[in-house]
């Protein structure tokens, strides 16, 4: 399965970067940053590389704690499955700016613009924020809503 990466930034407000895709896969969607894992990139290299392209936010590696994997299952459109493995980090370096992809911005933690995000984010984000690893497999239909889903294992 094509591996891709989910990156979440906290501030020391405990807001959280989210950013919106402009164009491509998730457009006008709010989304934490990332993107595919390149051939003989290490996923948490590609985690590093994509959130700096995105919005010029930098973190070391070691600072990215991973927070389990999410299976996204897309109905007639195999090319687009894929295994999300997401990060959260409370430490960066930078200061984050608009990229031709994505347009950055901190939300606080209870104002999370669930209806203009992906909508598997509804089931798992809020347990992340709150320090869980998740993982789960989503089922989505041609409309980009959820046929079927279920939890594989949470730590
Ligand atoms: P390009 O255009 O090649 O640079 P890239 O930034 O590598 O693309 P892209 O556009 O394929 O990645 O998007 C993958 C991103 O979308 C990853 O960060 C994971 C995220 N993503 C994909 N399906 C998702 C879903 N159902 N829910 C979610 N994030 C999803 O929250």
């Amino acid at each position: 399965m094509r591996q891709s990466t989910l990156i979440f930034v906290f501030n020391p407000q405990k807001q959280i970067l989210l950013a919106m895709k402009k164009r491509g896969f998730g457009k006008d969607k709010w989304n934490g940053p990332g993107g595919k894992v390149e051939p003989g990139e290490t996923i948490i290299a590609a985690a590093s590389r994509e959130l700096l392209e995105e919005t010029s936010i930098n973190i070391a590696p070691e600072l990215m704690e991973a927070r389990g994997v999410l299976h996204f299952h897309f109905s007639g459109k195999p090319e687009w499955d894929q295994d999300v493995n997401i990060f959260v980090s409370h430490g960066y370096t930078g200061t984050f700016e608009e990229s031709e992809e994505m347009k950055p911005a901190w939300f606080d933690i209870d104002k999370i613009p669930y209806d203009a995000m992906w909508k598997d984010d509804q089931f798992w984000l809020q347990r992340v924020i709150n320090g869980e690893s998740v993982e789960f497999e989503f089922f989505f239909g041609d409309d980009g809503f959820i046929e079927e889903y279920t939890e594989v294992y949470t730590a």
